[in-house]
């Protein structure tokens, strides 16, 4: 049992989201804050930073609400440009630096990825098995997968399969984690979702845009920069550009008469709109900057430290 501290009667931690690059950690973060704020595609390796998205709930077991901050991470990969280093090293620094682990895995992956998650978490932090996309499988087929994690049950506080496209089953998650959280004192304010800016936010939705619209390899080469946010009472005002590793890219993403680029202009403003729930003017422009993912001091100036 987590002891109390400082006399607070409210829990309060950080639970790192990690898992192999498409497992479904953005969109489960997603369903269990219920609002759209982190990029999530059917193309593996989308998301690029961590991202805090958090969670008030009260669970049964405790007098006051609890405050979870869940960090969303990058996919556990190998490592091979430099981007994805970095990618690499945000996931493996949240799963250092949490009071708990949700490590998630796709039902139908062989259990070899999990015993690969146990060699990474060197500081063996606590940590619950969250066996996603259970929508893929029977009922007697998932009791058989779950069977096999059970020699490991000794290693894992818990496991727990979900299906966020079937039922409505956010309470589990959301109780199950606060068992294993910390007496503290919140750490943000009760009434936000996430502590990143605004900035990020839509950076993420214009992205996830261009995941959307555009095939082939050309949203990995792509990154999305915010020159300028104007907020007013019912508008929101957006100036962007896309980022291309080259002219052919920018020219792709324009497309004839500038079809493309209007389509994941559209796509992009209908996303943000949903989120803040006011008229947006989205301004998108696209440019090539050749190489822009090559250097270290390249990949600053878009965040990636
Ligand atoms: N059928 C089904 N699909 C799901 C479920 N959860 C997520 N997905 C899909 O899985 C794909 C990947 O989801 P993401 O949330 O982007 O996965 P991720 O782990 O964040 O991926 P990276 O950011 O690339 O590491 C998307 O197409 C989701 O719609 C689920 O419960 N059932
Ligand atoms: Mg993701």
């Amino acid at each position: 049992m987590p002891k109390k501290q400082n006399n607070t009667n409210t829990k309060c931690g950080f639970v790192a989201v990690v898992g192999r690059p498409n497992a479904g950690k953005s969109s489960l973060l997603n369903w269990l804050i219920g609002e759209k704020i982190a990029l999530v595609s059917h193309k593996a390796n989308a998301t690029r930073k961590r991202l805090n998205m958090i969670a008030m709930h009260k669970s049964p077991d405790e007098q006051k609400e609890s405050q979870i901050i869940f960090v969303d991470t990058p996919g556990l990969h190998k490592r091979e440009k430099l981007l994805n280093q970095f990618m690499l090293k945000e996931a493996m620094d949240a799963i250092g630096d949490c009071d708990l682990i949700l490590f998630l895995c796709p039902i139908t992956d062989d259990v070899s990825n999990y015993e690969e998650f146990l060699e990474k978490n060197k500081k063996a932090t606590k940590h619950i098995v969250i066996l996603t996309k259970t929508d893929f499988l029977t009922p007697g087929e998932i009791l058989g997968k779950i069977n096999l994690y059970k020699k490991y049950e000794k290693t894992y506080l818990n496991i727990v399969p979900i299906s966020i496209k079937k039922g409505k089953k956010q309470n589990i998650i959301l109780n199950e984690v606060i068992k294993h959280l910390p007496y503290h004192p919140y750490l943000f304010e009760e009434d936000i979702l996430t502590n990143q800016n605004m900035k990020e936010i839509y950076k993420e939705l214009i992205r996830e845009a261009v995941f959307e619209n555009i095939s082939d390899e050309i949203p990995y080469e792509t990154d999305v920069k915010i020159i300028q946010i104007k907020s007013k009472k019912n508008t929101e005002v957006i100036v962007a550009s896309i980022i291309t590793n080259s002219s052919s890219q920018k020219g792709m993403l324009i497309g004839q008469k500038a079809t493309t680029i209007k389509r994941v202009g559209m796509c992009a403003r209908k996303k943000i709109e949903k989120l803040c729930r006011k008229k947006v003017y989205l301004d998108l422009k696209v440019e090539a900057k050749k190489g822009w993912m090559k250097t270290k001091e390249n990949l600053k100036q878009f965040g990636y430290v």
